[in-house]
């Protein structure tokens, strides 16, 4: 028996930060996805493990307790898992991280594809996506960040913000490979961060799990189809 059941899609994307949370905490879980995720998604709310609109949804299995919003269910991987700093300000700026990953995703993604992007949408949407990598670097920066050694918010182990940091930037990169080109110029200590927290064997496993059971996939369906033509990847 595994401690979570995780209910999500076949893909990184949003998921794969509450995987990675759990596979740096060394914990078990069971993917439902397929039938399991509409039929839950669709159905009656009082058959919900939670009320929720999208996943990801986490399951507890020792409590039964569920949840629902990346950044929440990270929250409290965090604090149960004690992954979170206990200082109330570096806890907060660490669901900042969470939150604008949260945003990053969804911005390059246009709301999860409320609108497909065209090539003229995409290159307008340059400076944004630079000043959201920029964010990180100063952010970095601001904590004694190096090319070589440090955390995103100082410290001397990896946490929380370092996790989302790394899922965020590099399963984008390594799907999107132009993303990633910018992101070396114009964030090279984010970039730097982000392959030193992949390399962690724990993310390493995780991420060769992903190759194998997702390819080269990011988000899916036709909004990464129209990502991917619009950059021309
Ligand atoms: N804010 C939510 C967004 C959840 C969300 O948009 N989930 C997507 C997958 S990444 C989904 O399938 N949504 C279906 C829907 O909203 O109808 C979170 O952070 O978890």
């Amino acid at each position: 028996m595994t401690d979570y059941d995780l209910y999500y899609w076949p893909i990184p994307f949003r998921g794969q930060f509450v995987r990675a949370v759990l596979a740096y905490a060394d914990k078990s879980w069971t993917e439902h996805n397929g039938t399991t995720i509409p039929t839950l998604m669709h159905g009656p709310l009082a058959k919900m493990p939670v009320p929720f609109m999208g996943p990801p949804v986490l399951v507890e299995r020792k409590t039964g307790f569920a949840l629902s919003q990346m950044p929440a269910i990270v929250l409290y991987l965090g604090e149960t898992l004690k992954l979170l700093p206990k200082d109330p300000a570096a806890k907060a700026l660490t669901m900042k991280i969470v939150m604008d990953a949260n945003d990053v995703i969804d911005d390059v993604t246009l709301d999860g594809g409320r609108q497909m992007w065209s090539k003229t949408h995409w290159r307008d949407f340059q400076p944004r996506l630079k000043k959201w990598m920029s964010l990180w670097e100063e952010t970095g920066r601001r904590h004694g960040l190096t090319a070589e050694a440090g955390f995103l918010l100082g410290g001397d182990a990896p946490g929380v913000a370092d996790i989302a940091t790394a899922v965020l930037w590099t399963t984008m990169t390594q799907a999107l490979p132009p993303i990633g080109a910018t992101l070396d110029e114009v964030a090279p200590l984010t970039a730097a961060l982000s392959r030193r927290i992949s390399a962690l064997p724990a993310l390493a496993k995780l991420a060769a799990k992903a190759k194998q059971d997702y390819g080269d996939l990011w988000c899916g369906g036709q909004i990464e189809e129209s990502l991917r033509k619009a950059m021309g990847a």
